[in-house]
């Protein structure tokens, strides 16, 4: 089979809760202590996921990890019963859903030795993200394990932050053809942290085995990361040879485009200027956290969250461009609420990987069967609902590693426990 892109979804964990960890994520922030609905969220995930296998795109999905993280705890000295309240929400934190955040992904055409290579982010800029990698990389290494098509590296060293492929994007004129890599970084952000460090990103870029005269690395702009873009993500997604992006995303937005046109003449830019959407109507309604993908029939789609249709500047600006002569021409709007209140859209919760199908661990890849039969273990196992109290209770604690065992057990990744 050729290459294609494999879009790999986190399935939401049974933890997942609002513990307003993430300083910057405006959402996160607002809705602290709220009560979280874990089943639902993962339904809607799933929803999600099957909602893109029938456009007829492929479709993976990674397990949660497993939380309370005691390994991480008993580093610090500490239990679940006994951590203070935000080391105990930290090492409870779901969120792995986000795979954007995983790894970033190099896919073969553009690499020195002609395989896929995967990076794991060691995403060191938030207490609760930074005990990921370790979990996260023996699930790639797994996935991902057949050596003549990928490569999985280990993190950065942590002197660097990395998040991933948030933080990254690939130009080419079609997934199998050579592409123009573009790596995102943050220098400053107003009050809120830049969480990808320039040097993260070269490392990257160095292991991967990436052609210098065919990567960039691009500031953000201080402007929107202090707006809550604290990703690349939530300002510009790319495809193929399309980039959508806010009008403020970039620090040197004219030097980056002229690089880009030269490097790729038939690069198309759909930009959103600021007189139409603010940074904070981007970000409120998350308009560039969607997937845009390329449908089988022809033509591009943007899969974009509720929250866009309901922002009347976004959808009204979606409608007229949707109308014109520009490559995107369908909307398709999914249900990811629960994410979406900790600052996770349709793009975050997804890894793209451009590969082959059958090189990947089967488990891994999903069908519809396979996502009814993991619905069922939700709707049986997940928790419906956590208030932040819950995380300190042993009834919770049983409850999410049992749901944990059993979707293992269904996915016979038994091996990940
Ligand atoms: O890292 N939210 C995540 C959201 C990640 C979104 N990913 C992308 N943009 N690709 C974050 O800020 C909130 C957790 C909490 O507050 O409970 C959180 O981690």
């Amino acid at each position: 089979m050729p290459l294609q892109e494999i879009n790999f979804d986190g399935i939401i964990g049974p933890s997942h809760n609002y513990a307003g960890l993430s300083l910057g994520n405006l959402a996160s922030s607002r809705n602290a202590g709220l009560v979280s609905h874990p089943r639902a969220a993962a339904l809607q995930g799933v929803e999600k996921m099957r909602h893109n296998l029938r456009l007829g795109l492929a479709q993976g999905a990674f397990v949660p990890l497993p939380r309370p993280n005691h390994e991480w705890l008993s580093d610090l000295g500490t239990t679940a019963d006994e951590a203070p309240d935000t080391v105990r929400a930290a090492a409870y934190s779901a969120s792995a859903m986000w795979a954007a955040n995983a790894a970033t992904v190099s896919p073969a055409p553009d690499t020195a030795d002609g395989r896929c290579h995967l990076t794991v982010a060691n995403l060191r800029t938030m207490a609760h993200r930074s005990h990921e990698w370790p979990d996260t990389l023996a699930q790639l290494r797994l996935a991902f394990a057949d050596g003549a098509h990928f490569r999985v590296h280990a993190p950065v060293p942590p002197t660097f932050g990395d998040e991933g492929a948030a933080n990254h994007m690939r130009l080419c004129t079609g997934h199998p053809q050579p592409g123009v890599e573009v790596f995102v970084y943050g220098k400053r952000g107003g009050a809120f942290p830049a969480r990808q460090h320039v040097e993260a990103s070269r490392a990257v870029a160095r292991l991967h085995g990436l052609d210098p005269q065919r990567t960039l690395f691009v500031a953000q702009s201080e402007e929107a990361i202090a707006a809550g873009a604290f990703h690349n993500d939530v300002v510009a997604v790319a495809n193929e040879h399309v980039l959508f992006a806010h009008e403020r995303a970039f620090e040197e937005r004219d030097v980056f485009y002229a690089d880009l046109c030269r490097l790729m003449p038939e690069v198309e830019i759909v930009e959103v200027p600021a007189s139409a959407v603010s940074l904070a109507d981007a970000v409120k309604s998350y308009l560039f956290n969607a997937q845009l993908v390329t449908l089988p029939e022809g033509g591009m789609a943007l899969i974009l969250p509720e929250e866009a249709r309901e922002t009347p500047s976004v959808w009204s600006w979606l409608q007229t461009m949707a109308a014109g002569n520009g490559p995107i021409r369908k909307l398709l709007v999914v249900d990811v609420r629960q994410s979406m209140a900790n600052g996770g859209g349709p793009a975050c919760l997804r890894l793209r990987v451009a590969a082959d199908p059958l090189a990947v661990d089967p488990r891994f890849i999903m069908n519809e069967a396979k996502l009814d039969r993991i619905s069922d273990v939700i709707t049986r196992a997940w928790p419906e609902r956590i208030v932040p109290a819950d995380l300190k209770t042993r009834d919770l604690r049983e409850a999410v590693e049992a749901a944990r065992g059993a979707l293992l057990e269904e996915m016979e990744l038994t091996e990940l426990l």
